[in-house]
């Protein structure tokens, strides 16, 4: 078993350390304009939280790439999202950052911490592999808990979600295109990158809506569209329509049907769907031959000289 496995298997009980950490100080407060920042995955459940926060009313809340972070923006806090710490483009930012700053990390050690005016530890989620898993969904975990979602039942669906059989067959899908609304944008951009960074599978993500806008002329028989949470109405009949396969928790019974899944609710929620596919994107990796904890070219962080 990889450190990867282990890792993917054990998110249920992360999220629900993580959610216990839901009054943390420094977590945004109702009406604070708030910006979220990382790298890579925390980038992108940043995305997530961002959009789920704006939609239940909480304030505006923008998410960007640390890089990217327009200077000069008025926001009454950053929060960054680090596992390592140690990122330089995070580090930089939270050294120049005016606002508040609140650090979401597994490591309490390095400067990210160090810099933020609230750090949130979540060492019980660190990771030995290269490639993040369940760091990444834990701070997504405790910033839902912080809005009020209730993290046991998302939890039920996550053990549910680390033993479902794989919805795709990995010996015969080429390539897989993820989609989502709203809050799942953030978590099929991460679906995406996991199949590229473990498994160097060739892996794209686009807002469901934006799909017809061209993406579309990628699917073909061999290839897989996922769709995370809402699906615009006919996409799924658009799509098996070219001879891909659509992936959905909910589609043809659902594919949770596939298990023992006796939630009583139609569908997992998104992030145990995203569970299921970090399980996908460490199987296309060992059936390459490949070490999904060590990915070539990566590092656990990108650290500047
Ligand atoms: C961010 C990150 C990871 C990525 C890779 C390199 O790290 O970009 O998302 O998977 O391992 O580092 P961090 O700032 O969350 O430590």
């Amino acid at each position: 078993m990889t450190h990867v496995d282990a890792e993917i298997a054990s998110q249920p009980d992360c999220w629900l350390r993580a959610a216990e950490l839901s009054a943390a100080p420094g977590l945004p407060r109702p009406g604070e304009r708030v910006a979220i920042v990382g790298c890579g995955t925390s980038w992108f459940v940043g995305q997530a939280y961002a959009s789920l926060r704006e939609r239940s009313g909480q304030g505006e809340t923008d998410a960007f790439q640390a890089s990217e972070f327009p200077p000069g923006r008025g926001y009454d806090r950053i929060v960054a999202i680090t596992r390592s710490g140690t990122t330089t483009e995070v580090v930089d930012l939270l050294a120049a950052a005016s606002a508040a700053t609140t650090v979401i990390t597994a490591d309490a050690a390095q400067p990210a911490a160090g810099l933020a005016t609230d750090p949130v530890v979540l060492d019980f989620a660190d990771e030995r592999a290269v490639v993040q898993t369940r760091f990444a969904t834990s701070a997504l975990a405790l910033l839902r808990a912080h809005l009020g979602a209730d993290i046991g039942r998302i939890a039920d669906d996550a053990e549910v979600a680390v033993r479902l059989p794989l919805p795709v067959d990995p010996a015969r899908c080429e390539q897989i295109t993820f989609l989502g609304r709203g809050w799942t944008v953030g978590l099929a951009a991460e679906a995406a990158l996991k199949c590229r960074e473990a498994a160097g599978f060739w892996a794209e993500a686009y807002p469901a809506m934006d799909y017809r806008h061209g993406p579309i002329s990628i699917a073909a028989p061999g290839r897989v569209v996922w769709a995370f949470g809402e699906v615009p109405a006919g996409l799924a009949e658009e799509v098996e329509a070219t001879g891909a396969q659509f992936v959905h928790s909910r589609h043809h019974g659902g594919y949770a049907a596939l298990g023992s899944w006796s939630g009583g609710r139609e569908s997992l929620d998104p992030m145990a769907d995203l569970v299921v596919a970090q399980r996908l994107a460490v199987r296309l990796a060992t059936d390459r031959g490949l070490d999904p904890d060590f990915p070539r070219n990566l590092t656990r962080s990108v650290v500047r000289a």
